[in-house]
C-alpha cells in the first residue's frame, strides 16, 4: 500500500492522525498541491478522477481516495484502537458529528479558503470575498455551538476520542493557523479539547514525521 498526500493538508491529515492512533505504517508520497500536482491529467487518469489527495492505492493497483473513506478501510484492517466506534449505537453517534463536522464546519472552513486567500486565487474561477466573509462568520458560529455541546463530554462524539475528533481538529487547525480564525478565549471547553489532541502522542508523532519529510 501506498499513501498520495500532502501531510499537512487538513484532509490528508486526517488519515495521518488516524494511523498514528492506530500506529499504522505506511510508505507515502507528497504531491505538490500548489503547482496542480493533484490536478494533473496522469494524476487524474491514474489515482484519482476528481482530483486530490489523499488516495490510498492498495497492492492490487485500486485507488481509494476519500479521506474518511481510507480511515474506514484502515479501521477495516486494523480495528484497534476503534475509532469509528463499537456498538451500533456508538457508531452511529460518532457517524452523526462526523457529518455535521464535515457540513457544518469544513465546508465553511474551505468556502474561507478558497474565496478569501490569495493562495487559492487560481482555484475558482471568480473568488467572492462575501462569501469568504459569511463563512466566517459560520464557522466562528460553528466553535460556539461545539462549546455549548461540549458541557457533558470530554470528546466531540462521546467520552472516547473518535474520527469525529479528528475531522473536527484537523480542520480547526486549519482554520486557526491558516485562516485566522482562532477559538475564542471564552470557549474555554473547546480550547482545552484543541489543546489536548493537539498534545496527544499520535498528534505529536504525525508532526514529526511530517516535519522529518521537509513538510511544513
Ligand atoms: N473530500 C476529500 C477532499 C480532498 C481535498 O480537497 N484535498 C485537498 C488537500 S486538503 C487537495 O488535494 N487539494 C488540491 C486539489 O484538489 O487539487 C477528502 O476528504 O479526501
Amino acid at each position: 500500500m501506498k499513501l498520495y498526500t500532502y501531510p499537512m493538508g487538513p484532509n490528508p491529515r486526517r488519515v495521518h492522525l488516524f494511523m498514528a492512533e492506530k500506529g499504522i505504517e505506511l510508505p507515502w508520497e507528497k504531491v505538490e498541491l500548489m503547482n496542480g500536482g493533484a490536478r494533473s491529467p496522469e494524476f487524474l487518469a491514474k489515482r484519482n478522477p476528481q482530483g486530490g489527495v489523499p488516495v490510498l492505492e492498495l497492492d492490487d493497483g485500486t485507488h481509494i481516495a476519500e479521506s474518511v473513506a481510507i480511515c474506514r478501510y484502515l479501521e477495516a484492517l486494523h480495528p484497534e484502537p476503534a475509532l469509528f466506534g463499537r456498538t451500533p449505537k456508538e457508531q452511529a453517534i460518532i457517524e452523526m458529528w462526523s457529518r455535521r463536522i464535515e457540513q457544518r464546519l469544513m465546508m465553511p472552513t474551505g468556502m474561507v479558503w478558497i474565496h478569501g486567500s490569495p493562495l487559492t486565487r487560481g482555484v475558482v474561477p471568480k473568488q467572492i470575498p462575501e462569501m469568504a466573509e459569511f463563512s466566517r462568520k459560520v464557522v466562528q458560529h460553528y466553535y460556539g455551538f461545539l462549546e455549548a455541546q461540549m458541557a457533558d463530554r470530554e470528546f466531540i462524539a462521546g467520552n472516547t476520542y473518535s474520527i469525529a475528533d479528528i475531522l473536527a481538529f484537523t480542520t480547526i487547525e486549519f482554520a486557526v493557523r491558516l485562516l485566522e480564525l482562532p477559538i475564542d478565549a471564552s470557549h474555554t471547553r473547546l480550547s482545552a479539547w484543541y489543546a489536548g489532541v493537539a498534545a496527544r502522542p499520535a498528534t505529536l508523532q504525525a508532526n514529526k514525521e511530517a516535519e522529518k519529510a521537509g513538510v511544513p
